[in-house]
């Protein structure tokens, strides 16, 4: 695979494609960047974007993940010192979960954020933005109903973050999209260059395939799930025997989520998947990529039930180091 499609392997969307290009020509030392609110248990949206960071070291990308506690405060999520101390848990889970090390660097939101040169440029940002372009900018993020001047403020911290990181690609699930195009727009009236974008795309309800898999309503697959907890999480989970013909946009807004995982976890990971099966229902299966398991889901050569066995097992294999971190941390 060539760079840019490495880089861009199941992406949503980035913005642009020929500033992409341009980084793909020499990734070598480039700084791709992500952030997260705190909280205490990685999920499987933190999981989806770590996956895509994983694929940027291999390309050569340096990584800074931003743990982003004064932005987790803004939003509602908590005490400052709550905040503060689900940070360095979550950072031993990325690094479980197989962020290496030695190549990404972890940094606080606080070490910088509050520094004066930071929040006059802050003040200078908020100058040039509406109120409600910050918040529509939120939508996809904020916490609660009403949105309070803490989450307006939200947004360009996370613009401005993107100029002090010094990064060259900052990446972010689709709910980011927003306020990428926020920073895009105002960050050159302080002088600094519009980011790169890359984003992830969002994985589907699991139990209905409708809306999106969020850890705040609905069901969602965590870190901190026991092998038998994903089992049943996956067996419940929303499988057509075949695929939406018509994706997206066309009135029928249900995607398959055990597909999407399959998609987007699985084979990023792992490169190959076996499902196994016994003797009498025709043997073990082996799919070398995404797109040959679901042409046989499409064709019922692959059962729903095979495939989320076989998932769950996955599943299991890529939460299990994060899973006993997490039990030491609770020791
Ligand atoms: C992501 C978040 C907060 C601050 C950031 C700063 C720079 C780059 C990315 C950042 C968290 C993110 C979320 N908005 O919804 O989790």
């Amino acid at each position: 695979m060539d760079a840019y499609d490495l880089i861009t392997r199941n992406a949503a969307e980035v913005v642009t494609e020929d500033e992409v290009r341009s980084l793909a020509e020499d990734p070598d030392g480039k700084r791709a960047y992500v952030g997260y609110e705190p909280s205490g248990v990685l999920h499987i949206g933190h999981m989806l974007t770590a996956n895509k960071l994983i694929e940027l070291q291999e390309a050569g990308f340096e990584i800074v993940v931003l743990l982003a506690d004064v932005h987790a405060y803004l939003n509602g999520k908590g005490t400052f010192e709550e905040i503060r101390e689900t940070a360095d848990r979550m950072r031993e889970q990325f690094v479980a979960y197989g962020l290496e090390e030695s190549d990404t660097e972890f940094v606080l939101g606080s070490e910088f954020q509050l520094d004066e040169e930071y929040t006059l440029d802050l003040h200078a940002l908020e100058l040039e933005t509406n109120l409600s372009r910050a918040e529509r900018a939120m939508a996809e993020i904020q916490s609660g109903d009403t949105a309070t001047v803490a989450q307006a403020v939200y947004p360009l911290m996370q613009a401005l973050d993107i100029v002090y990181l010094d990064v060259d690609l900052a990446i972010g699930g689709m709910e980011q999209r927003k306020v990428h195009m926020l920073a895009r727009d105002t960050l050159p009236s302080i002088g600094a260059d519009a980011p790169t974008c890359l984003h992830t795309p969002l994985i589907a309800d699991l139990s209905t395939g409708v809306g999106k898999m969020s850890s705040s309503a609905g069901v969602s697959i965590s870190m901190e799930d026991s092998e038998e907890e994903l089992r049943e999480k996956v067996n419940k989970a929303y499988c057509p025997p075949s695929r939406d013909p018509e994706p997206d946009g066309d009135g029928n807004d249900r995607d398959n989520p055990v597909l999407q995982i399959f998609e987007y976890h699985v084979f990023p990971r792992f490169g190959e998947v076996v499902v196994e099966r016994p003797e009498q229902y025709g043997g073990d299966l082996e799919y070398g990529d995404y797109e040959s398991l679901a042409a046989d889901l499409d064709s019922g050569e692959l059962h729903p039930a095979d495939a989320k066995g076989a998932l769950a097992e996955y599943l299991n294999e890529l939460v299990a180091p994060g899973r006993e971190k997490i039990r030491q941390q609770r020791s």
